[in-house]
């Protein structure tokens, strides 16, 4: 097995071929250092790889097309995408050239500049739910804003969210379950005061009939449901046929606010999100990622009459130093410029399907239960019997089991989402050479199994 290579491969082909352990010692070396100055040597807990039994992370060092390299030259197919962002892959003259113009012309104003006008039009005219939108730095920013606003439309505290989605790591959603649907959370975290979770209600998700239940105990003390249209933080989950429309149904009962939390969805699974695709609309809508092309950024958006209360046009408070930045607004619109040709999402659907094909067949054929939940470019094969419907069932997949195959993936050239409860996501850059590593791959570690 021979991976297409830009660069060099780091050892021969025999040794490739056969996988075998990767030579990661500047990644060991960058990672003692990083130790010394970095809680835990990394920025963000998932990257330390932990949850797939590594001594220590990879480092990367580049990227181009759908290809990593990491400090010690190892090449990788990549199917994770930055978390998302990475949509057309690396080094797409679009956005690189996008960004070599805004260089020259500035990377940050602290002002406002026509660049975040045009992503904010792009934006509402891709998500007609979308009447303002307000730009910020991440998905996480974007949520906590978002649950400010709603709170203060509403002029209601409570706020649901579900068991097994993720919004960031704002303190009202850092909540673990309480002892039952109707109880109120507790922090999941140190440093997250009890006081933030008590409004904070966890259901389980496409559990419609317990939404209904709290709807139906505490609906006038809602402001807002926030779920993940789909469910990408604990492998990705689809929406059960009418579980979005019964939260968009207690919501307008009530008068509580539905916000879809598309940081990961939000031009991936379609061009107008999880809302185009599955018909639902929601009050208010979060995005990151993929509308930053690969810079820090996030957005919060939705009705006219709920953004109109956000600062100074209202009184809800939100700012930011570095929303709207420039160097973030012209990788976004380039990205988006790119997404919007016509074919491109029936592409990218077709380059998933083609390499879910490939590995749910490697799975089946060596007898090992294994689940794929996919929508568009995101997937998740999750070791275990299906059906994978909520995070009680993702939980159930062998964890274990997971990390030996994350490994052997990586010896064998192929970069994946160093967790079972992560999603994978693909780039228009995948090649089907690239779907042909990442099968032969799979097919080789179910093979040994
Ligand atoms: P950020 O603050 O990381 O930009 O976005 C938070 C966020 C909000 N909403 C959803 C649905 C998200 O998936 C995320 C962040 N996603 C994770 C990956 N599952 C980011 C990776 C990480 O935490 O390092």
């Amino acid at each position: 097995m021979y991976l297409q290579s830009q660069g060099k491969l780091n050892g021969s082909r025999d040794e490739r071929d056969g996988g075998g352990e990767l030579n990661t010692e500047t990644s060991k070396r960058l990672f003692a250092e990083a130790q010394r100055c970095i809680p835990g040597g990394v920025n963000s807990p998932v990257r330390a790889m932990k949850g797939v039994g590594m001594p220590h992370p990879l480092f990367i060092a580049r990227a181009r097309g759908a290809h990593l390299w990491d400090a010690d030259g190892n090449e990788f197919v990549d199917l994770v995408s930055s978390w998302g962002p990475m949509i057309l892959g690396w080094g797409h003259p679009e956005v690189v050239g996008a960004l070599h113009a805004q260089i020259d012309l500035g990377t940050s104003f602290g002002a406002p500049t026509a660049l975040e006008v045009e992503l904010a039009q792009r934006i509402c005219e891709a998500l007609p739910s979308v009447e303002l939108v307000r730009m910020v730095n991440s998905g996480t920013e974007a949520t906590m804003s978002a649950l400010r606003v709603a709170r203060g439309f509403t002029g209601r505290d409570k706020v649901v969210k579900f068991i097994g989605c993720y919004h960031g790591h704002a303190d009202p959603f850092l909540a673990a379950a309480g002892s039952g649907v109707l109880t109120l959370a507790l922090p999941d975290s140190p440093g997250v005061p009890r006081a933030t979770t008590a409004d904070t209600i966890l259901v389980e998700y496409n559990d419609a009939a317990a939404l209904g239940a709290v709807f139906a105990a505490r609906g006038d003390e809602i402001a807002c449901v926030i779920v993940e249209p789909v469910a990408g933080n604990m492998g990705v989950v689809p929406p059960q046929p009418g579980f979005l429309e019964t939260a968009r149904r207690l919501c307008t009962d009530s008068g509580a606010l539905l916000i879809f939390d598309e940081v990961i969805t939000g031009f991936r699974v379609a061009w107008g999100g999880a809302q185009e695709r599955y018909g639902v609309v929601p009050d208010l809508t979060t995005l990151g990622k993929i509308i930053g092309g690969g810079l820090p950024v996030g957005a919060f958006g939705g009705r006219a009459d709920v953004m109109e209360t956000v600062a100074p046009l209202g009184s809800t408070y939100q700012a930011g130093t570095l929303s709207g930045n420039p160097l973030a607004m012209a990788a976004g619109i380039a990205t988006l410029k790119v997404l919007a040709e016509v074919g491109v999402y029936e592409e990218l659907e077709a380059r998933a399907v083609q390499l879910c094909q490939g590995l749910v067949e490697a799975a089946l054929s060596a007898g090992v239960p294994a689940t794929l939940n996919r929508v568009g470019a995101m997937m998740t094969l999750f070791f275990c019997d299906g059906p994978v419907t909520d995070f009680a069932d993702a939980r159930r997949a062998d964890t274990a089991l997971y990390a030996r195959y994350w490994r052997h993936m990586l010896e064998h050239g192929v970069y994946l989402a160093p967790s079972q409860f992560e999603s994978a996501m693909v780039s228009l850059a995948l090649t089907d050479a690239d779907v042909a590593v990442a099968t032969a791959a799979a097919r080789s570690f179910f093979k040994g199994l």
